[in-house]
């Protein structure tokens, strides 16, 4: 995977070279360049803001010096999109707003769920972009080219993943959570490490992914791990978990997961499949007031 990353910051990402992602650039599974986008600016000042158009406080980063850089990591050429929903209305203003809302849900909508493995994934950090999820990560860990443009100020023009969607790129903008940092660059190492560990060959352990909290279609929280000594502190470790009997052992963490969701995320236990819970899962979500006859649990 060639993962190529814009900021005005790119230091930030020698991170990058430590710990499992920089024993995986040594092995060859991933090859990651942080690039600076001044370097695409002709100005003495290597200026990449401006003031926002219609006012407002804040510096609002300029799609040209962007698009040098994009279409230079892309291979494209410069060309001019027809397009008429950034067009001049000064008629009906409320009516224009509601438009330009609207191709915003659009916009933020991630249209192409799989990316295909020869197109190159422009992905942009944007604290008012859909939440990033596990899924995904999955998706994007598929991809052979992944480039990542880290907005800094009050965030970037808008027409810049606009321009590159009808350039055929596939362009997706994510935010990390419900909070503001002042760049992009750590929801980009965020979503880096959440994708590039999921890379066949990454981890030692595989069957560690599977078992985790967030992954497969029936995501709940993971269950609390113990090690030994059995008993630390005063504080022991459930018996079961010693007893050797690996149905036993699988059914008191199951359960355990079951209940943690439903205390500290009920959101995932409702998007559950029930058709997917065994016997034991219906019991103990019944006992723990969820309704499990429908396609999904419906608390009680
Ligand atoms: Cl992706 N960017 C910024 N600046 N702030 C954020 C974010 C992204 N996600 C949450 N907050």
């Amino acid at each position: 995977m060639k993962i190529d990353i814009v900021s005005v910051f790119p230091e930030y990402f020698e991170v990058l070279n430590l710990s499992l992602l920089g024993k995986a650039q040594e092995k060859g599974l991933v090859e990651v360049t942080a690039h600076n986008l001044r370097d695409w600016t002709h100005d003495v000042h290597h200026s990449v803001d401006d003031t926002p158009v219609g006012g407002g406080a804040g510096m609002v980063m300029k799609p040209e010096v962007w698009s040098e850089c994009l279409d230079e990591l892309l291979h494209l050429e410069p060309t001019t999109v027809t397009c008429d929903s950034t067009a001049d209305a000064d008629d009906t203003a409320s009516a224009d707003a509601a438009e330009s809302a609207e191709s915003a849900t659009e916009i933020a909508a991630n249209a192409d769920a799989v990316p295909s493995t020869d197109r190159p994934v422009l992905i942009f950090p944007n604290p008012s972009a859909p939440l990033f999820t596990q899924q995904d990560a999955t998706e994007l860990s598929h991809a052979n080219h992944l480039l990542f443009g880290c907005g800094r100020y009050e965030g970037y023009d808008a027409r810049i993943p606009q321009y590159y969607r009808a350039q055929g790129v596939d362009v997706r903008e994510y935010s990390i959570g419900d909070y503001v940092l002042n760049g992009g660059e750590v929801a980009v190492s965020v979503m880096l490490e959440a994708i590039t560990r999921l890379l066949p060959g990454f981890m030692g352990n595989a069957a560690s992914i599977v078992e985790e909290s967030y992954t497969g279609e029936n995501a709940l929280l993971e269950h609390r791990q113990y090690t030994k000594p059995a008993d630390w502190r005063g504080i022991k470790v459930p018996d079961v978990l010693l007893s050797g009997d690996h149905a036993k052992v699988d059914r008191f963490r199951r359960d355990e997961a079951l209940a943690k969701t439903n205390e500290l995320r009920p959101d995932l236990i409702e998007a559950l499949d029930c058709s997917k819970l065994d016997k034991a899962d219906r019991k103990t979500l019944m006992a723990l007031g969820w309704e499990v006859s429908g396609a999904h649990p419906r608390q009680r």
